[in-house]
């Protein structure tokens, strides 16, 4: 079936000056939607034609890569728009406690998940995953790299590919990393940290339903 262009989880004027409403015309907007046009008119009468959005992902994996690029970006930015909100709440105790557990303290956890996503070298995205045995890592992952292909669930990512921020930012990555802190949505982290499969984490917006569990 086709894959769809969620709204966005937020005023779109909500996450300036951080992320600009320009920004988000061109990412959201533009780059975002292309991606799932090209998905649609690349399945279209094809196999994976009757798959979820994550099985396309899984399946296309190795084997199509033009449909892996455009079904995986299309899955990436939905869950990087559900990484941010214009609240800007902090983070609960709890959640500052799981990623102590895992990295020392939060502190350390944002310094290494900014030091590996203003180290990833070209275009990618920035991700805090869950590992099979349930521990928490930051992956840097290149292009359109996503953890549900290793059947990891991710928690949190950044998309680093220079479209995300050269508007704002020009091409001062670690700038976009320091002003992203400003604008994560934890209640959305928060909740994945207790996800054990792929099948909820964007909720309705995007259709779900399909055997893609990891
Ligand atoms: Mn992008």
């Amino acid at each position: 079936m086709a894959i769809s262009l969620p709204p966005l989880p937020f005023d779109q004027g909500s996450l300036a000056p951080y992320m600009s409403e320009r920004t988000l015309d061109f990412h959201y907007g533009k780059h975002h939607k292309a991606y799932v046009d090209k998905t649609n008119e690349l399945i279209r009468g094809t196999s994976y034609d009757s798959m979820s959005h994550e099985e396309i992902i899984l399946a296309s994996h190795g084997n199509t890569p033009k449909v892996f690029n455009n079904s995986a970006q299309a899955w990436n930015h939905t869950f990087f728009w559900n990484c941010l909100s214009g609240s800007k709440r902090e983070p609960s105790v709890d959640i500052k406690d799981r990623l102590s557990e895992d990295f020392g303290s939060f502190d350390e956890f944002k310094g290494a998940f900014t030091t590996q996503a203003v180290a990833l070298f070209g275009s990618g995205w920035a991700w805090l995953v869950k590992d099979k045995r349930g521990h928490l890592k930051i992956r840097a992952l290149g292009n359109a790299g996503t953890p549900i292909c290793d059947g990891e669930i991710p928690i949190l990512v950044c998309d680093v590919w220079e479209h995300a921020y050269y508007l704002d930012y020009q091409n001062a990555r670690p700038k976009f990393l320091n002003n992203f802190w400003n604008i994560v949505n934890w209640s959305f982290v928060e909740s994945n940290l207790n996800k054990h499969s792929i099948e909820s984490i964007l909720g309705p917006r995007e259709s779900l339903s399909g055997s893609a569990t990891v």
